[in-house]
């Protein structure tokens, strides 16, 4: 099977699995795992900030910072699509009971002037805005990177009005390598960060959340409250900490190999795609003009050994990881050709005409 579903994927490299069969542990609950007080320690310093705390997901992450910066009876202004809002079970409002104000970006880049808008005061009638949440990369506008530029203009604005920012980094590294800068400086101005250890930078598990040393501090409570006191998870940490170190120099490999299928799929009957938009590790692309829709593509696709979900009935997710090749992505698309072929909107020209 070629797995192009997401980048979360990805199995731990053997390095990882010698690191982890290796790795020093102790009770992290008391602070005492000497791989994860590393890891921990790295993480802040590789994104500038005082403190960090390893986490077991992204969603847990997310979750403590949104609780970090609100209170009951806020909003939390996001855009339209944001992971937050549409893949995390609700949990702005679950645990933090908090309202999600979204902002669309055809793009999936929030702006200043369309966040100014939707900011509300406490007032008679309305909840008050506490904090902007941005995704970078953001995931289902197609894995788009908001421009260092834009991020800092949004932290800026939103501090001067004593809102806090959140950054959803969850591939916070993709959007590094794009921007040819480091991880540091997409971020450097919001209050905390989360991004992922187990998306394409491949360890099998764990987040880290980066920000001040008291935002951290409450943020061990809020995990612990959730669940997440991992107790000797340091054999997660060793594999996370050769993802930190190691991985994201690779990470142009994976881009590189998205635009390679993007330009092939923009080649195929019945798809509709503009490779231009692809700037990471992530493909939308509509299948609606084969005569299929995004499920039974992807059923199909399975049958002959390609996995890709869709995310509506007509739009496919493709994304690349460390464990495709570029052989992998050149069989995928002979697969995706099939397929597309298979379709009742995509038969050759003449055969339609003939139907005709
Ligand atoms: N994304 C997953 C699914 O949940 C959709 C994926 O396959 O892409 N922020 C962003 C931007 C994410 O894409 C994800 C996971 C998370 C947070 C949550 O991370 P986990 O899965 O570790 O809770």
């Amino acid at each position: 099977m070629i797995d192009l579903r997401s980048d979360t994927v990805t199995k731990p490299s053997a390095a990882m699995r010698r690191a982890m069969f290796e790795a020093e542990v102790g009770d992290d609950v008391y602070g005492e795992d000497p791989t994860i007080n590393k890891l921990e320690r790295r993480a802040a310093e590789i994104l500038g900030r005082e403190a960090a705390v390893f986490v077991p997901t992204g969603t847990m992450g997310n979750t403590i910072c949104v609780k970090l910066h609100t209170h009951h009876g806020e909003e939390v202004i996001c855009e339209s699509r944001a992971h937050i809002l549409d893949y995390e079970l609700s949990m702005t409002a679950w645990f933090s009971g908090c309202l999600v104000r979204s902002v669309h970006a055809e793009d999936g880049i929030l702006r200043w002037p369309a966040i100014r808008e939707s900011i509300r005061p406490f007032a008679r009638n309305s909840a008050p805005t506490a904090l902007i949440e941005i995704e970078n990369t953001h995931n289902i506008a197609g894995g788009r990177v908001t421009p260092v530029e834009t991020v800092r203009e949004i932290c800026r604005e939103a501090h001067a009005l004593g809102l806090k920012v959140h950054l959803d980094g969850a591939r916070i590294f993709n959007a590094a390598t794009y921007l040819r800068v480091s991880a540091r400086e997409v971020a450097d101005e919001a209050d905390t960060v989360m991004f992922c250890l187990s998306k394409g930078l491949g360890a099998p598990a764990g987040s880290m959340v980066v920000g001040r040393s008291d935002d951290i501090q409450r943020a061990r409570l809020y995990r612990k409250r959730l669940g997440g006191g991992m107790r000797q998870a340091g054999i997660l940490a060793a594999a996370g900490l050769i993802a930190l170190e190691e991985m994201p120099a690779r990470l142009h490999e994976d881009h590189a190999n998205a635009r390679f299928l993007a330009c092939g799929l923009a080649e195929l009957p019945g798809i509709a795609i503009d490779p231009t938009a692809v700037q990471t590790n992530i493909i939308l692309f509509d299948v609606s003009g084969t005569g299929l829709t995004g499920p039974e593509f992807s059923a199909r696709l399975k049958a002959q050994g390609v996995l890709i979900n869709s995310i509506n009935a007509r739009t496919m997710r493709a994304l690349t990881h460390c464990d495709v090749t570029r052989a992998d992505c050149e069989q995928a698309l002979d697969v995706l050709r099939a397929v597309a072929l298979s379709g009742a909107g995509a038969q050759p020209a003449a055969a339609s005409q003939a139907a005709l």
